[in-house]
C-alpha cells in the first residue's frame, strides 16, 4: 500500500467489543492518529465494587495501546487475577474476571467521575495514560444500558453475557436512559468533520444498535459516506452471541441478516469472501457490496481489511 494513501482522510469508527477493536486497530495502522475517531459503546458498562466498568472502551484502549490480551481481546496481557481471587476468598462476586492492572484503570476512572469528570474527559485522561493518540470517545456521557430480554426474564448486559454465559434464549433488547440520553458533542463535531463513518464488525443489536439509536446519530451518519464490514462469516458470528441472538429471533444467521439492520444508515458493505453467494441479497438493500477477506487474525490482516475498507469507500461508492 502507498505510505500516506489515506492521510487527507478523517475517518469516525464505531465500535464494539473485540471485533470493532481489531477494525479500529487497522484503521489505526494506515491512518494520521489526529484523523481517527473510535466511538464506542458504553451501554454494557456496569458497576462492580462501586466501580465503573466500561468493557468496550477499554477493549478498544487496550487494542490500540497494544496491551490487549491476545487471546480473550479484552482485558491486559499478561496481568494478574490476585484482588478477584482475594474477593472471592471473602464471598464477593468473582463471575466478571476483572484483572490486577486492569482494576486500576477502573479505579482511576470512577475517582474522575466522582471528582465531576464526564465519562468522555476520563476517556482521554485514560487514553493519554496508555499514550493512545487517536481519539477514543465514549457515544454518551449519559446514562445508557442494554437490558436483554429473555426467557428468563430481562438481564443486565453483563449479567446475560458473562455471568449467564449468553445461555438465556433472546426475546429482544431495549435500552435503559432513553431517549434521555443525547450523544456527546465530541461525538457530533467528529461526525460532523469526518469525510467518512465505518461501521466495525460488531454486534449490530447490543454494539452499533446503542450507539445508533442516540437521537440524531443515524441521519448523521447517513448523510455522509457510511459503510459496515460484516460480523458474520459464513452464518457464524467471528465472536460472541450474535448468530445465536438471529436465530433466537426466529431470523437466519447470516451476513444479509446483518446488513438488514443498517438500511437507511449505510451505502457500503464489506461481505465476507465465503458469503459471496449472498451479495445480490445485499445489493437490493440498495447497498454497494465489496467482497473482502474480513478475518482480522493478525495485525496484518486487520491493516489489510482496514485499507480495504477505505478504499472502497473512497472508490467504490457512488452517490
Ligand atoms: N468477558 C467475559 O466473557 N468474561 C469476563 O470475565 C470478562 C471480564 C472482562 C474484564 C474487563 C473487560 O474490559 C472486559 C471483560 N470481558 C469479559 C469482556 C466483556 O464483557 C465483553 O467483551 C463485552 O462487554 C462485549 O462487548
Amino acid at each position: 500500500m502507498a505510505l500516506g494513501e489515506f492521510d487527507d482522510w478523517k475517518i469516525v469508527a464505531l465500535a464494539g467489543g473485540v471485533g470493532g477493536a481489531k477494525l479500529a486497530h487497522g484503521l489505526a495502522q494506515i491512518l494520521p492518529a489526529e484523523n481517527l475517531t473510535v466511538v464506542v459503546n458504553v451501554a454494557d458498562d456496569f458497576e462492580q465494587y462501586g466501580l465503573t466498568v466500561c468493557p468496550d472502551l477499554d477493549t478498544v484502549m487496550y487494542t490500540l495501546a497494544g496491551i490487549a490480551a491476545r487471546e480473550t481481546g479484552w482485558g491486559i496481557e499478561g496481568d494478574t487475577f490476585r484482588c478477584i481471587e482475594a474477593l472471592a476468598k471473602l464471598g464477593a462476586p468473582d463471575w466478571f474476571r476483572l484483572g490486577d492492572r486492569d482494576l486500576a484503570t477502573h479505579l482511576a476512572r470512577t475517582r474522575w467521575l466522582w471528582d465531576g469528570a464526564t465519562l468522555t474527559d476520563a476517556t482521554r485522561r485514560l487514553c493519554e495514560s496508555f499514550e493512545v493518540r487517536q481519539s477514543i470517545l465514549p457515544c454518551t456521557d449519559d446514562l445508557l444500558r442494554t437490558i436483554v430480554e429473555t426467557d428468563e426474564g430481562d438481564l443486565e448486559f453483563q449479567d446475560y453475557f458473562v455471568r449467564r454465559r449468553f445461555e438465556p434464549t433472546v426475546r429482544g433488547f431495549h435500552l435503559r436512559g432513553l431517549p434521555a440520553a443525547l450523544p456527546s458533542r465530541e461525538f457530533l463535531e467528529a461526525l460532523d468533520s469526518a469525510d467518512a463513518t465505518v461501521l466495525c464488525p460488531s454486534n449490530p443489536f447490543v454494539s452499533l444498535g446503542p450507539i445508533l439509536a442516540l437521537p440524531g446519530v443515524r441521519e448523521k451518519v447517513a448523510a455522509k459516506a457510511a459503510v459496515a464490514v460484516t460480523p458474520i462469516i459464513g452464518g457464524r458470528a467471528v465472536k460472541g452471541p450474535l448468530a445465536k441472538m438471529f436465530l433466537e429471533l426466529g431470523r437466519e444467521s447470516s451476513a444479509v441478516e446483518a446488513a438488514r439492520e443498517y438500511r437507511g444508515i449505510i451505502r457500503g458493505f464489506l461481505l465476507d469472501r465465503q458469503d459471496v453467494s449472498r451479495k445480490e441479497e445485499i445489493e437490493a438493500f440498495g447497498f454497494q457490496v465489496k467482497i473482502a477477506d474480513t478475518l482480522m487474525g493478525d495485525d496484518l490482516q486487520r491493516k489489510n481489511l482496514a485499507a480495504e475498507t477505505l478504499r472502497f469507500i473512497r472508490t467504490g461508492l457512488s452517490g
